[in-house]
């Protein structure tokens, strides 16, 4: 289903409620990277957003060793950001 790439001014508005978000790839993309105390405490944090993805059908691309983990946010269905990235951020930093 096609959607809506964000505007360079709606990217930049999205960004300015997202503080702790960086945009990457050609700004096609936002990352944050997230620190614990252990790997249980990264894992459990991976796996509820992995529900809010499932309940969304937005899915994002991660990287996790130990305590980190990295998160990327894009969608291929607009190839590059919207409203859905920044949803999704938005719901990932209330989880904290
Ligand atoms: N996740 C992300 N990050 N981007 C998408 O464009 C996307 C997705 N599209 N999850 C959804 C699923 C789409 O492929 C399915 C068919 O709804």
């Amino acid at each position: 289903m096609p959607i809506a790439e964000l505007t360079a001014a709606e990217r930049t508005a999205m960004m300015a409620g997202l503080p702790e978000w960086q945009l990457a790839r050609d700004d096609k993309a936002i990352e944050r990277t997230f620190e614990f105390a252990d790997f249980s405490a990264a894992w459990g944090f991976v796996a509820r957003i992995a529900l809010l993805a499932e309940k969304a059908d937005h899915h994002p691309e991660w990287f996790n060793v130990y305590n980190r983990v990295e998160i990327t946010l894009t969608t291929h269905d607009a190839g590059g950001l919207s409203q859905r990235d920044a949803d999704m951020a938005t719901a990932i930093d209330r989880l904290l």
